[in-house]
């Protein structure tokens, strides 16, 4: 396995960073997850126009442009001979000294893994997946903006543990104000009516996934509402399902051990995983 790292690239054993890296000491730096399928990364420059958005938020300084960023990616697919994988972009501060002054890192880091990958969830897109709301709350955006996709990543791990010790496949966060925010690593939709809502992208991230299955509902002539929603709209959907670009399109059917719907994955959520499948078998910058 080949991993770009700071400008050249090296086997998996030798892709090591410094433990002055403020990425380890700090979370202090940003990163991404893209899906390449079929010989085609799948909304790269939405992806990286996300990192560089998240790098600036930070206020962190890529060691390169975005065209050369764009080059990397692809090229770390190409040396690893993938055409279906997942990426990982990651930008760090750098190394600097134990003080939290982000002055102290010259350079930034940057490294790409990119590895083989199937659907995250196996059987479960056919059997939907057991979600628990958890009490942990997604972290303010006026404290660290759900928006930028930085290495603090605790918020979302301590919501994720609480839904395994729950019991939950994924966990299902709220926000500050009680709102529906979204999953541990993905976006979440509720379908009620025929309508498709999901929460506006102030108190979570704004998915990519999640703006290529609004774009999907629209196609297929379904009502899209970005709206703010409390546990109630959750418990009484006629269907619930995640998005994200490791999750894809995944249904939910249990939520805190109420049965969303009939208890099965509904035909909305059904129609959406066909037709964001299609768009990834159709579009991509080819490899
Ligand atoms: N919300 C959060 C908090 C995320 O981290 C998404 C939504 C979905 O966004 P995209 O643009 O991918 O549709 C993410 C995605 C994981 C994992 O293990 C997920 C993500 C990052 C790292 C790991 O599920 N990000």
């Amino acid at each position: 396995m080949w991993i770009y790292l700071d400008g050249r690239f090296v086997q998996k054993e030798e892709a090591k960073i410094s433990v002055f890296d403020h990425g380890l000491l700090y979370g202090d730096g940003v990163f991404e997850g893209i899906r390449a399928y079929n010989g085609k990364v799948f909304r790269l420059d939405a992806h990286l126009d996300r990192l560089y958005d998240s790098a600036k938020t930070i206020d962190l300084k890529p060691p390169f442009t975005k065209e050369k960023m764009k080059d990397l990616v692809l090229e770390t697919l190409r040396k690893n001979k993938l055409r279906d994988g997942y990426i990982r972009p990651v930008i760090t501060r750098g190394v600097g000294d134990l003080g939290l002054d982000p002055r102290s890192c010259p350079k930034a880091t940057v490294f790409i893994i990119a590895v083989e990958w199937g659907a995250m969830y196996g059987d479960l897109y056919e059997k939907g997946l057991k979600a628990v709301t958890v009490s942990v709350r997604r972290n303010a955006a006026e404290s660290l903006p759900p928006n930028a996709k930085t290495l603090n990543y605790l918020n979302n791990i301590l919501a994720k543990q609480e839904s395994i010790c729950k019991g939950g496949d994924e966990a299902i966060i709220f926000d500050t104000n009680g709102y529906l925010s979204e999953g541990s690593g993905d976006n979440i939709f509720v379908v009620k009516n025929g309508v498709v809502a999901t929460p506006p992208c102030l108190n979570n991230l704004r998915g990519i996934t999640q703006q290529v299955v609004v774009e999907c509902a629209k196609e297929l002539g379904i009502e899209v509402w970005w709206q703010n929603m409390g546990f109630h709209d959750l418990y009484t959907a006629d269907e619930v399902f995640v998005t994200g670009t490791a999750a894809e399109v995944a249904p939910i059917v249990l939520i805190d051990g109420r049965s969303i719907g009939t208890g099965k994955p509904g035909p909305v959520t059904k129609k959406l995983m066909k037709a964001f499948r299609g768009v990834t078998k159709r579009e991509g910058t080819p490899i």
